[in-house]
């Protein structure tokens, strides 16, 4: 969800639409939508929810993050919004005593100080709560920086889990893979695009699979769309499904009773 650098059109819209997510901020309309996980073994079953960041509208329409989030990624807003979504997670998991939630960090506000409190201010909240929260870091050139290796370790020292995000989409870095500590790995939707017929996607598609296993990752395919992609996808061995053909982002889903443990996951945050 964030990219770096931010494109040309944002970077000349960034003004106005600064101006339209503050004024929401002030409105208490910025919210998170929460996005089933389902797994590849079951379909029915929820592995965990990834909350996206949207901007209500004063007449109700909404506009996703990928709308306003890159034209202010790089500035101060971007921080702003980062600690909001994961105040407003931290929220809801006390709230939702089994819930498993994923949440958008830009590698920028793994350096502020105002997101590093919240993260630790509300996970002292709960002594569970660190194990159910997963944190999405969007690949970036950021990543690749010298001090990342000990930023991760701070955050694993957390206790939570961390998925590396749209995994392929952008300047995807192998090393990132060796050198910093994923528990899950986001193959970009665009390797699941019709990969049940296009025999490129097939071949991408393996080649992320095997690398993550080896890696020992849990593995999601994002923007699944329809059935047919999905049971390429199951038999070929996907961890997990995430997309429309399994639920759209709402507000308010209707939350499980329990949720998966770790262990059911095939990943811990304490390996
Ligand atoms: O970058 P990240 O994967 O965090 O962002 C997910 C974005 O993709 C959200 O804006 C979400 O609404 C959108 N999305 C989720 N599932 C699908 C899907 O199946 N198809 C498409 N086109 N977009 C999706
Ligand atoms: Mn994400």
């Amino acid at each position: 969800m964030f990219h770096d650098p931010p494109p040309l059109a944002a970077q000349l819209q960034t003004p106005r639409i600064e101006a339209a997510v503050g004024q929401a901020l002030s409105e208490n309309r910025i919210e998170l939508a929460y996005q089933p996980v389902v797994m590849g073994s079951d379909t029915g079953v929820v592995a965990f929810y990834e909350g996206l960041l949207r901007l209500r509208h004063r007449d109700g329409g909404y506009q996703s993050a990928g709308a306003f989030l890159p034209a202010v990624e790089t500035r101060p807003l971007g921080r702003v919004l980062d600690s909001w979504a994961l105040q407003m997670g931290l929220l809801e998991m006390q709230r939702v005593p089994h819930l498993r939630l994923a949440i958008n960090v830009s590698p920028r506000s793994l350096r502020d100080p105002r997101w590093w409190s919240t993260l630790t201010t509300g996970l002292a909240e709960d002594p569970h709560l660190a194990e159910r929260l997963i944190l999405e870091i969007t690949e970036c050139a950021s990543l690749r920086s010298h001090d990342m290796p000990e930023i991760f370790q701070r955050l694993r020292g957390q206790g939570v889990s961390v998925a590396l995000d749209d995994f392929g989409a952008g300047c995807t870095c192998f090393g990132n893979l060796r050198d910093l500590r994923f528990d899950i790995l986001k193959i970009d939707g665009q390797f699941t695009k019709d990969v049940h017929q296009n025999r490129d996607n097939q071949v991408l598609f393996k080649s992320l699979l095997t690398i993550a296993r080896h890696f020992e990752l849990l593995t999601v395919a994002e923007c699944v769309e329809s059935h047919a992609e999905a049971a390429y996808l199951c038999f070929n061995g996907i961890d997990c499904l995430q997309g429309y053909a399994f639920g759209r982002p709402k507000p308010k889903p209707s939350w499980p009773e329990h949720s998966l443990s770790p262990s059911d996951l095939h990943f811990s945050a304490s390996r």
